[in-house]
């Protein structure tokens, strides 16, 4: 499997993460979000991925962009371990907890938006913190109100899954922002466990070969 990913991109963070968890191999391919005006726009990749958004994971004939239908594809090829575990309500929560931060969370604060932010929009750097502020602080109180009811050891019960998968990044990605994140204990508990796993680790960004720390 190829996988066209950005090192401190989450949505690549998350299929790295998904693919690490389910020890497939596979080919890395970095896209830089903003040399050359961005690689995602230029055409070939476009070929690929007509949003010009990565990750995209190319599998022999198979070419699937969206983290969250790569990951439900890379379940239904690799059953073991999943990603969904549990009964139907649990896995109806991993998948409600996963949206909230892949859905309604990180496409506000994705690059094209901030670039229109401030180009087209001619919104200030502090303006643009405002809202990064905003909108993670709606987000993450909301799903540290969710975790109150079903997280475990992880945000779904004792058992890693999807939703994890998709916390990661988002917290790693709301440090790089510089947002306060002491007002949500159970959630940053998680996430610090979830540090600790070994799939999780080697996904890190600054584990990348595109990697620029
Ligand atoms: N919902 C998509 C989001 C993909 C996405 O927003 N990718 C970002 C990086 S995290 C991107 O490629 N941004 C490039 C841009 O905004 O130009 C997914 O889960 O795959």
């Amino acid at each position: 499997m190829e996988l066209y990913g950005y090192w401190r991109s989450s949505a690549s963070y998350r299929a790295r993460i998904a693919l690490n968890y389910k020890q497939i191999d596979y080919h890395y391919i970095p896209v830089h979000l903003i040399k050359e005006g961005g690689q995602q726009h230029k055409q070939a990749y476009r070929q690929l991925n007509p949003n010009g958004l990565v990750p995209t994971l190319v599998d022999g004939k198979v070419i699937l962009h969206q983290s969250l239908a790569i990951m439900e594809y890379l379940e239904d090829t690799h059953p073991q371990p999943s990603l969904l575990p549990g009964n139907a309500q649990q896995r109806g929560a991993i998948r409600a907890l996963a949206l909230d931060i892949a859905s309604e969370l990180q496409p506000l604060i994705n690059l094209r938006v901030q670039q229109y932010l401030s180009q087209q929009l001619e919104v200030s750097d502090n303006a643009k913190q405002a809202w990064l502020q905003h909108w993670f602080k709606q987000s993450f109180q909301a799903f540290e109100r969710n975790l109150e009811e079903v997280a475990g050891v992880y945000c779904v019960g004792d058992q890693f899954s999807m939703a994890d998968v998709c916390l990661v990044p988002q917290v790693y990605s709301a440090q790089r922002f510089g947002i306060a994140l002491d007002d949500y204990p159970i959630m940053m508990g998680i996430y610090q466990r979830l540090l600790e796993l070994p799939f999780v680790a080697a996904a890190h960004p600054s584990k990348q070969p595109d990697a620029e720390v």
